[in-house]
């Protein structure tokens, strides 16, 4: 194995993203500050038993304080880029059209402090952080949900829309539909498989719209929405794990990508959801909405599941706190080992997994270019000396990397790599208890040490970017 990352890095075109990514509710804090408004995960974090350690987002690694410090860091790994999120309630507050102007001074300064510095921020618009007076009333199962989302969207592109020319919409709408809506996982932590539906939906429609509005106002803007794939593989060839693969790979993959890029939900999974669903939802036109021109598909990837048809699993990777099945009309499915190992998330490793959504996608969907916006694994650290040796993510990243480079290799027109995440954060329902980030944070202070497979991917994207220079 090439440690050094010489022979891997040469194999990624010159203009190449390399970069790292964080969200709002995660790594912000300052949640009472600056007249930032009430968020659906401000609201869940506070119910009894929802985050195993009971913990909260309002100080997190307290990013809005500092972002000469995050900024300093990025540069000092070396990267070209950086992905973060807006919190919608922080620049309206009320989920209206009223805006509240020091929630946009905010990213408006961090923007500028990455430009300073030649690194390009990419904007997710949405990361889960719903405004409870959304969610008051009916949250993303109702389609006004949508049309007040394509208002922020406009409101957050007016502002920073000359110095960003990369947004993703939506952010992983299977997660705030399903582990929102179905098997309440994660906030508003609702119930409601049918509901769930509508949510997903409305989460489309929304990013169908927020896309158009931004390309209208700048044809030269990258558009994008983020999903999370899985390859899935049947447990055996018997029928019913066959049917499993399918209905799992149908409701996890082929549902966002096919409305997205084809303006149509497949139908198979339409027949399966009518079991649950008379998609009352949906209004003529809607999927022409949603089939907005993209430009890259922003591939967040983790982990390939194995599948049963015999199960009965809540979901692949459920948060201890979640009992309800984030698989809507789906319930008899099950998730099963492949007998890889696993990060501290139970997740198992297959960085081949990567290589193969990547062209998989690709021959789906050549008109459109592919960025892996997430990748990375959570790993119980420890400081040791003013170091931390992660050699198990050192590999997981390398892995992943070569993964991409296979994929280039093939043909996959892929323009940038994000690791997951740039620093430790607060990981949803399992709270400060997993660490995703190349950067160590001692949660006390909020004091960062970078790790060592934040130093390899820093000497990796050096030597990439080396390459590109001396070209
Ligand atoms: C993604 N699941 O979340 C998110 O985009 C990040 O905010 C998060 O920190 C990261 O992956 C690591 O978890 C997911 O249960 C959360 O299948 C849960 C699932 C998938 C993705």
């Amino acid at each position: 194995i090439d440690t050094d990352g010489t022979a891997l890095a040469a194999r990624f075109p010159s203009t190449f993203a390399w970069g790292a990514a964080t969200s709002s509710y995660q790594v912000e804090g300052a949640t009472g500050t600056d007249g930032r408004g009430k968020s659906i995960w401000d609201a869940f974090v506070n119910e009894p038993g929802r985050v195993v350690d009971g913990s909260n987002g309002d100080t997190a690694i307290d990013s809005y304080n500092n972002i000469a410090g995050d900024v300093a860091l990025i540069k000092a790994l070396g990267l070209n880029s950086y992905r973060f999120s807006l919190s919608w309630p922080r620049i309206c507050p009320d989920g209206d059209g009223t805006v509240n102007p020091k929630g946009l001074a905010y990213y408006s300064n961090l923007v500028d402090a990455l430009l300073a510095e030649g690194i390009t921020p990419w904007i997710t618009l949405y990361h889960w952080d719903l405004p409870q007076t959304l969610e008051d009333a009916g949250g993303w199962p109702e389609r006004a949900t949508a049309l007040r989302f394509a208002q922020f969207a406009q409101i957050a592109h007016e502002a920073l829309g000359d110095r960003v020319k990369h947004w993703i919409t939506v952010n992983e709408p299977w997660c705030s539909a399903f582990l929102g809506y179905a098997s309440g996982e994660h906030a508003p932590g609702r119930r409601d498989p049918s509901a769930s539906i509508a949510a997903a939906h409305h989460l489309m429609l929304a990013h169908g719209l927020a896309a158009r509005a931004i390309k209208a106002a700048d044809p030269e803007a990258t558009v994008s929405i983020g999903l999370n794939f899985y390859p899935i593989h049947a447990a055996s060839e018997s029928p019913v794990d066959l049917d499993a693969a399918r209905r799992v790979d149908g409701v996890q993959n082929r549902w966002f990508t096919e409305a997205a890029l084809r303006g149509a939900y497949p139908e198979d999974i339409v027949e399966d959801f009518k079991a649950i669903t008379d998609f009352a939802f949906i209004e003529d036109g809607d999927l022409e909405t949603i089939n907005a021109p993209l430009d890259v598909l922003s591939v967040n990837y983790y982990s390939r599941f194995t599948v049963t048809g015999n199960g009965g699993a809540t979901s692949a990777s459920a948060a201890p706190t979640g009992a309800g099945s984030a698989w809507p009309a789906n319930e008899h499915i099950g998730f099963v080992s492949a007998g890889l190992p696993v990060t501290d998330m139970g997740w198992e490793i297959e960085p081949a997994g990567l290589t193969e959504i990547l062209t998989r996608l690709h021959a789906s969907y050549p008109e459109v270019g592919l960025a892996v916006t997430e990748n990375g694994a959570a790993f119980p650290d420890k400081l040791d000396d003013g170091e931390v040796h992660d050699v198990e993510r050192l590999e997981y990243v390398q892995g992943h990397v070569a993964a991409c480079a296979d994929a280039v290799d093939a043909g996959v027109p892929l323009v940038g790599y994000f690791a997951w995440s740039l620093a430790d954060n607060f990981e949803w329902a399992w709270g400060y208890t997993k660490r995703f980030g190349l950067v160590y944070v001692e949660f006390e202070t909020g004091e960062r040490t970078v790790k060592d497979s934040g130093r390899w991917y820093g000497d990796l994207v050096r030597r990439a970017r080396s390459n590109r220079e001396a070209e």
